[in-house]
């Protein structure tokens, strides 16, 4: 088969109008961090146990369409022996991988961010390909201040996803292109709006001049919002917000853009990204989403590393998982929360 082949399968296989991507592609020091907050402490066996609790949650590939892994649990397996990501690969998920290396200051552009991983990416990808990834995804992050991010910063992390986008289109892995701008300050949802706007135009510039086919890529973006520090917008200036910088930047070619949650409640993020998809009218992509704290926060809480949790634990994971379904749809009401 085809490379192109090869990535126009997996992205019928990820945008089918009503399932999302769970991200649980959490560094060892994030989700060390994330078991800290329900009095956990992070161990490999711990850790092993978390995802295939997630990942077996029977039903959950009625809403959920792929699952972005971690590198140590392209290795893991479930109770039975089962790899995890056959697990995933059972309920019709799509395993995927994070394959950037975290990141660190950009010399040059104080305040600006920059992630590494370029080196060996190639070969990393054809490993992981054996162990079952057919997508995978790279995070630069843009922190806002008054003169963040650069226009220095802007170029270079745009440089970054484009070269990581060709190089998984190379050997047939459809890259998930993650520009986070993050939501912590207290600045307005205008200036989140301008920030975007030139965040996304740059990563769609650096795309085209490195030829990345923009049919066999997924978009995860931040959605507009205010600051956390600042007062809540409503979900319907979000999705108006959102929509009008999406619509000058994305180009119609790419198939779906799966937000990020980046710090919303689990309950936010499902408002906005339903108000978003009410709000879409002949857009031409699918609106979804590539969460994980707002898909794995109460789940996590309601586990707490008890076997005997297991089962709740799924429950409030499949609710979740059944809501943002349901907000794709534009068919979510709060109401509707336990
Ligand atoms: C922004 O983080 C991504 C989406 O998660 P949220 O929905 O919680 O915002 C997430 O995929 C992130 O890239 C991974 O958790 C990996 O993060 P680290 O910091 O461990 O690289």
């Amino acid at each position: 088969m085809s490379l192109a082949n090869e990535m126009q399968d997996t992205i019928i296989a990820l945008v089918d109008g009503h399932r999302g991507i769970l991200a649980a592609d959490e560094s060892s020091g994030t989700i060390a961090k994330r078991f800290a907050a329900v009095g956990l402490e992070s161990s490999e066996e711990g850790r092993r146990s978390y995802r295939s609790m997630l990942l077996s949650s029977k039903g959950l590939g009625e809403h959920i369409a792929g699952v972005i892994l971690f590198e140590e649990a392209l290795s893991q397996k479930n109770d039975n022996g089962t790899p995890l990501s056959e697990v995933a690969a059972e309920q019709c998920i799509v395993p995927g991988i994070k394959v950037d290396k975290g990141k660190g200051p950009l010399p040059g552009a104080p305040g600006d961010l920059i992630t590494y991983g370029l080196d060996g990416l190639a070969e990393r990808l054809e490993t992981y390909k054996a162990q079952g990834a057919r997508f995978a995804k790279w995070r630069e992050v843009y922190p806002i201040s008054h003169h963040n991010p650069t226009t220095l910063g802007l170029t270079a992390n745009a440089e970054m996803l484009a070269r990581y986008a060709a190089v998984c289109q190379s050997v047939g892995i459809v890259p998930i292109v993650e520009p986070e701008v993050l939501i912590d300050g207290e600045h307005s949802i205008e200036r989140s709006a301008t920030v975007n706007e030139r965040v996304w135009h740059e990563v769609f510039n650096a795309l085209h001049r490195h030829g990345v086919e923009l049919e066999y890529l997924l978009l995860k973006p931040s959605m507009v919002t205010p600051g956390k520090e600042s007062a809540k917008a409503p979900p319907e200036q979000v999705a108006e917000q959102t929509l009008r910088i999406l619509r000058r930047t994305v180009p119609a070619a790419v198939p779906s853009i799966n937000f990020l949650s980046g710090g919303q409640s689990p309950e936010e993020a499902t408002v906005n990204l339903n108000a978003l998809n009410l709000m879409k009218g002949n857009a031409p992509w699918q609106l979804s989403f590539s969460y994980a704290r707002a898909l794995q926060e109460p789940t996590l809480k309601a586990w707490g590393g008890q076997p005997g949790n297991v089962a709740s634990a799924q429950a409030v994971f499949l609710n979740r998982a059944r809501l943002n379904h349901l907000a794709m749809l534009g068919e979510y009401r709060p109401e509707m929360e336990p």
